[in-house]
This record gives structure tokens, C-alpha cells and sequence, in this order.
């Protein structure tokens, strides 16, 4: 019965996309190019079943045949999930065609497609399990209402959360805002729109799994048991709903559905549940995932969904600007017998004596105190402040030490939240994620423009310049031992960072301090210490020790890396990288991309395209991931030459690395203002033109020994 369900549900899918293929061949011509925008993967899902890129109308044909062959009908439940599969790719088929000519189909607040990009940037969030999980919601709950309390449990876990379907409308009607910021992304109103998060998931096998593409079984295998997503199916659920159910099955999604007829359920993988709010919890269950809860007492809710939410200035009931007043966080470790455990202290005025839109100083010091606590982890308490702050609903944080900006939303001040709440959630947080090194901590917030003032300048900013002192002394050759990372195994099972003071982690988020502070908090975990002693050779940074680290932690997977070479042994990526740098070889130098930068590069492929060439933790020589801090290190290929290879990099990285990097390039090579010898993408994105403007700037690769 259900499996007859499915064989009819997949039997007409693919009749309308058999008919969709070839009416867009009598219109546009077999010849015709298809793809998605911003995926260095074609038809991902295609591409990754069966290993065959698909570019054109009539490559689609073909490939239509080939889903035909999937779709056995022996009447067995592997067909029948086989079956899935097959409607899963037709969708992606009818849903490829919505893009020709370069068209976006997806009106607000659609996204449809999601780029690589988007992939890359979830990367870390879910390997920390601030993400633990993806939701996809897929048609209307029985009341609007219902339906975003749904989506709001799975918001306030930190849960992304895809919609499909009636739900979106639901959204809209009862006012709840959605975006990819607040980890709520509506994909599609036509159910075939399901195809763009089941896209993600398969592209994160590709991306950060190694899955080589047509290797079906490591395909399923790896979005089974590294991705943890699941789906709720409203009813009614007809034969093609079922059949694209089929396939999220098949991927290792269970579906939780409030249908009943004409169903029967599956254990472990097709769950009834007729109660909306008993369903995250059912999900939860079937997917096994566990969410880490922080108990915070504040009267909003507080989640990594929250993170990216944007107060606009209408909104928002008071602001902090340390652009304009005196502002600042900080840090500072003391004795345990000045610290009171959970003390928190308003000095000056509260949020209700602001007038509603005024903008003010404010200055916050969280002191901690623990017989391991060390001055070093300092900064690295304080960097999380961003986050921490960012994940109070309503609340929008910017910046780091006395350049921050805090904005309070309206909403958010009226359901009671006041400056003490601040100190509870970095008080909350500080205990619950560093409790290993925290004995007690106690926040003081300032609010008086005086005390700002007098405390930014006597006591934080002597603070961080002393910081900053002790940052530039730390180089590779001052530290005795640099640390592993494995933290992006759970996706990149095969994938070693290793992180050293002169080159942070290459997702940008771990820096030889972090690393540190994490393998003194937890000794077992994923940052382990690596020793140097065994010099092989220095000026590739090769050692014997990081070697055997690299092989221990990969588990034989890698047996070298080398920290300064892109040629020889490079480090590996996962395919979080910030940055990735490739040789451009008409100048002997590299040009460097962004995860933001969405145009063309000198090498004639864009971000998508160069990342998709490196990453699941295999060395690709030429090409290396990488953290936007490393491009001002003086270890950046230091093997190869050092920073005077880069040749290209699109404006806006240029810009933000500018100040550090020409700072290099002085001390090194004695040359002033590098950046402006450097091509972007509003001087070349040719290497004709890229060479004809380095040779203009006199700039330092031409006359470099070539690195092939
Ligand atoms: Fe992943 Fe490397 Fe960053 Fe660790 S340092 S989180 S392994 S990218
Ligand atoms: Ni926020
Ligand atoms: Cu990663």
C-alpha cells in the first residue's frame, strides 16, 4: 500500500519533469546551458548519485534516463526508497529549469537555491553544535499559530530550521519574520523547492565528506550519520509527498507527519505524531539529537539563532556606540578572593531612564577567578562576547573591545530586559563553557559616561595593548608546541588543523590561544598538543612531530603536512576555509578569494569553483584553504617566497587585510603600501590584464622563480 503510494507519487514526478525537460528543449534548444547560481556542483544532487556534471538541456535528457533506471518497481522497500531518490532528483531537475538565462525565480522571502558559500559558512556552528540540527517543515500546520510555535521551539534550540510550502504563507499571516539570519529560511512555496535543502546536505558530503561523486553508498552513508536533519510533513501527505519522503528516508531523515490516512508507520524513519507541539520533541528523539541547555534567567529567549539578527534603528529602544562615546568589554582574570560567584553589579543608570532611541556608553568588565585560570585566555573569553551577546533575541552586538555597539530593540525592552541581564548571560555562559578554568566570576556593568570614560582609557585599553604586545612576541619559533584541531572530523572525518601562533585555523575561528585555552579545558578533546623538536626543515616548517600528529589524528589518512608550503604537502582543508589561495601562474604569484566574494577571479572560476578543488581533508598542491588572518602572517607561503606572491584578491579583503599586511610587507621587504600593487576585481579579472597591471606596479612575483 505505502509502497504503491510512493511508485505512483515518483511515477508522476517524473511524467511533469520528463514534460517540463522537453518543452524547455522545444523552447530553448538542447544546446541550451542549465545550472544553479553560486555552486561549483551543477545539478548537486545529480552530480553527486551518479558523478556526471550536467550543463545542458540536453544533458538533463540523458540524465532523465538514467533516474528512469533507478526507479525499479519489484515491490520491494528498497525500491521503494530507491524511488525517493529518483522523485528527489527529478525535483531537482524541474527546479533547475526555473533558473534559465540566469533568471532567479525565488521572490522574498524565498531563498530556493542556497550557494556554497552558505554550506561552507555552517560548517563551524555545526561541529560546535551550535547548530545540533536542520529541520525542514514542510506544508501548513493546523493553524498558523501552531506552526510557528514549531518553528520557534527549533529557533530557540539553535536548530535550522527549512520551510516548504503552506507554512511560509503561515509565517507571513501571523507576522513572524524569517530570514537566514534568524536560522529560519523559507525555501520554496512548490514542493519539488524541498530539493534545495537535500542539495545541502548532499554537498556538504561533497564539500567537507570527500564523497567522490557517483559513489552513491558513501553518499547516503555519510548524510545518515553526519547530518542531522529530519523532516516534519503536515498533511495532507498525497502519493508525491510520500515519494519525496521516500527519499529523505533513504538519506537517513526520518519524517514526522500529524497524518494519519492512508499511511502506515515505519520505525526509526516514518513516525505519526498528531500533536504540532509534541513534535520537536518526537524529531528530536528519532534523530537522536541532543541539545546542550544553558539555564539563563532573562526574559527573552537566547540562541545561536538569534546570532545574526539585525535591529534596525526604528526599532530599537537604546543603543551603545563606541564609535561615538565610550564603550568597552573586557576580561580580566583575579584572585579568587576578589571574585563574588555570580555577583552582578549595575553602576549608573538602567535602560528605563534612557530615552527611547538615544544612543549612550557603556562599559562591561567580567572578572574571573580560578586556580587554572591563566592571563592568556583572557581574549579568548572576551572574543566571545560578539556571540554570546548576538544570541539574546533582540539584542544586536558588533565589534570587539572598546569598538563595540550594542543595540536593545524595543520588543526585547519591553518584556523586561534590563542592563543586569546582560551580566547573567555572559555570566552564564563564562561558567557554563569555560567551567573547567572558572571558579568564580562576577560582572560589573558601567553606564555613567564618566566611569566609561575613565575606565576605556585607564583600564581597558592598557589591557589590550598589553595583550597586543604579547601577541606580537608570539611567533612559531617563540612557543615550544603547537596544537591539532579535529574539531571539523565530525564532518571531514579525514581533516587535521594544525594551528600555530603565525597561523590560526583556517575557518578563522581557532587561533593558536584558542586551541591552547580548548586543550587546557578539556584535555581529551579536540585540540591536542603537538611538539616541535624534530626540525626537517624549517623553512617549509616540516617536522618530524607534526607529521606523526597529523597521521595519529587522521587516522593514516595523511602521513605530512608542512605549515609554510602550498606546493609541498600542504595543509588539508576541510572546506570551512575563509579564504582559499591558488597559483595563478601567468604572474608566478597566487591570487586569494573570499567565502564572500561571489564574482569572477584571474583564474576564470569563481570562490565556489577554486574551494571545490580542495577540501574533505585531501592535500591538492596549488590550492590551500585558509583563515583571512594568515594573509598578513610572515609565514603566509613562506616556503614559496612569502606574501610578495599574492597577486590578486577581490577589494573588499584587500581592504579589511590592507593595514596588517602592508605593515609585512614593510618589515620583510622594505615595500611601501603593497596592497596597491595587488590586483582586485575592479582592476582584472583576467590574467592578461592582471599581468599587464602587476607589471605597470612593478610588482614583486614577476620576477620571482616560477613555483611549477
Ligand atoms: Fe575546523 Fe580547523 Fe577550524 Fe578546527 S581549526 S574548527 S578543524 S577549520
Ligand atoms: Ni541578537
Ligand atoms: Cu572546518
Amino acid at each position: 500500500m505505502l509502497i504503491n503510494r510512493i511508485f505512483n507519487g515518483n511515477d508522476a514526478v517524473y511524467g511533469l519533469t520528463e514534460g517540463a525537460v522537453d518543452n524547455a528543449i522545444a523552447q530553448y534548444g538542447a544546446d541550451k546551458a542549465i545550472s544553479f547560481p553560486n555552486t561549483a556542483y551543477c545539478l548537486p544532487c545529480y552530480y553527486a548519485v551518479t558523478g556526471v556534471k550536467v550543463k545542458t538541456l540536453g544533458e538533463l535528457k540523458e540524465a532523465l534516463g538514467v533516474v528512469k533506471s533507478l526507479m525499479t518497481r519489484n515491490h520491494e522497500l528498497d525500491d521503494a526508497l530507491m524511488s525517493g531518490v529518483a522523485t528527489a532528483l527529478c525535483a531537482e531537475f524541474i527546479e533547475v529549469l526555473k533558473f534559465i538565462d540566469g533568471a532567479n525565480p525565488y521572490e522574498e522571502p524565498c531563498y530556493g537555491h542556497l550557494s556554497d558559500a552558505i554550506i561552507r559558512e555552517l560548517g563551524v556552528p555545526l561541529v560546535t553544535g551550535d547548530i545540533p540540527g536542520v529541520a525542514v517543515i514542510l506544508g501548513s500546520a493546523p493553524t498558523a499559530q501552531e506552526g510557528v510555535n514549531l518553528i520557534k521551539s527549533y529557533q530557540a534550540q539553535g536548530i535550522l530550521v527549512t520551510l516548504v510550502g503552506g507554512i511560509i504563507d503561515q509565517c507571513e499571516e501571523v507576522g513572524f519574520k524569517t530570514g537566514y539570519g534568524l536560522r529560519v529560511v523559507p525555501l520554496g512555496k512548490d514542493v519539488t523547492s524541498v530539493i534545495h535543502v537535500v542539495s545541502v546536505a548532499i554537498r556538504a558530503a561533497l564539500i567537507f565528506g570527500n564523497v567522490t561523486p557517483g559513489d552513491a553508498g558513501a553518499l547516503l552513508a555519510y548524510t545518515s550519520q553526519r547530518v542531522p536533519a529530519f523532516v516534519n510533513a503536515f498533511k495532507p501527505i498525497d502519493d508525491v509527498i510520500l515519494a519525496a519522503g521516500a527519499g529523505a528516508i533513504k538519506l537517513g531523515f526520518p519524517v514526522i507527519s500529524n497524518e494519519t490516512e492512508n499511511i502506515a508507520e515505519v520505525p526509526g524513519a516514518l513516525i505519526q505524531q498528531l500533536d504540532t507541539a509534541a513534535m520537536n520533541a518526537t524529531s528530536l528523539e528519532a534523530r537522536g539529537i541532543k541539545i546542550k541547555v544553558t539555564k539563563i534567567d532573562i526574559p527573552v529567549a537566547f540562541a545561536s539563532a538569534f546570532e545574526g539578527e539585525i535591529v534596525r534603528r526604528g526599532d530599537m529602544q537604546v543603543e551603545f556606540d563606541g564609535s561615538r562615546v565610550d564603550c568597552f568589554e573586557l576580561v580580566k582574570s583575579r584572585d579568587l578572593s576578589e571574585v563574588e560567584d555570580h555577583k552582578i553589579e549595575l553602576i549608573g543608570p538602567d535602560f528605563d531612564e534612557f530615552e527611547v532611541g538615544s544612543k549612550h556608553s557603556i562599559g562591561y568588565v567580567v572578572e574571573v577567578a580560578g586556580k587554572s585560570m591563566q592571563p592568556d585566555f583572557e581574549p579568548v573569553f572576551e572574543r566571545k562576547f560578539h556571540s554570546y551577546i548576538n544570541c539574546i533575541e533582540g539584542i544586536m552586538h558588533t565589534g570587539q573591545r572598546d569598538m563595540i555597539r550594542i543595540r536593545v530593540s524595543k520588543e526585547t525592552f519591553n518584556a523586561g530586559f534590563r542592563a543586569k541581564h546582560l551580566g547573567e548571560v555572559l555570566y552564564a555562559k563564562i561558567k557554563n563553557e569555560f567551567e573547567a578554568v572558572v571558579d568564580k566570576c562576577q560582572v560589573k556593568i558601567y553606564t555613567n559616561p564618566e566611569d566609561c570614560t575613565k575606565l576605556r582609557h585607564e583600564l581597558a585599553i592598557p589591557a589590550f595593548d598589553q595583550r597586543d604586545e604579547r601577541l606580537e612576541t608570539l611567533t612559531d619559533e617563540s612557543v615550544d608546541v603547537y596544537y591539532s584541531c579535529i574539531m571539523c572530523q565530525a564532518f571531514s572525518p579525514s581533516h587535521v588543523c594544525v594551528v600555530t601562533p603565525e597561523r590560526l585555523g583556517l575557518c578563522g575561528a581557532v587561533s593558536w590561544l584558542d586551541a591552547k585555552a580548548t586543550n587546557e579545558l578539556d584535555p581529551a578533546g579536540p585540540c591536542q598538543v603537538i611538539t616541535k623538536e624534530r626540525v626537517i626543515d624549517e623553512s617549509l616548517g616540516a617536522y618530524e612531530d607534526v607529521n606523526e600528529a597529523v597521521e595519529n589524528f587522521s587516522h593514516g589518512a595523511l602521513n605530512k603536512v608542512t605549515l609554510y608550503s602550498i606546493m609541498q604537502d600542504p595543509m588539508t582543508s576541510c572546506g570551512c576555509f575563509e579564504c582559499i589561495c591558488g597559483i595563478e601562474p601567468f604572474s608566478n604569484g597566487v591570487i586569494i578569494a573570499n567565502r564572500e566574494y561571489s564574482g569572477m577571479t584571474p583564474l576564470g572560476m569563481t570562490f565556489p569553483e577554486l574551494a571545490s578543488m580542495t577540501g574533505g581533508g585531501v592535500q591538492t598542491p596549488g590550492f590551500m584553504g585558509h583563515g583571512k588572518h594568515f594573509i598578513a602572517s610572515k609565514k603566509f607561503m613562506k616556503a614559496e617566497g612569502g606574501i610578495e606572491r599574492i597577486v590578486w584578491m577581490p577589494k573588499e579583503l584587500k581592504d579589511t587585510v590592507a593595514e596588517r599586511l602592508n605593515a609585512t610587507a614593510k618589515e620583510l621587504y622594505g615595500i611601501e603600501n603593497f596592497t596597491d600593487m595587488i590586483g582586485d576585481e575592479t582592476i582584472a579579472t583576467d590574467p592578461e590584464t592582471l599581468v599587464t597591471f602587476l607589471t605597470e606596479k612593478g610588482h614583486p612575483a614577476l620576477s620571482m622563480e616560477p613555483m611549477m
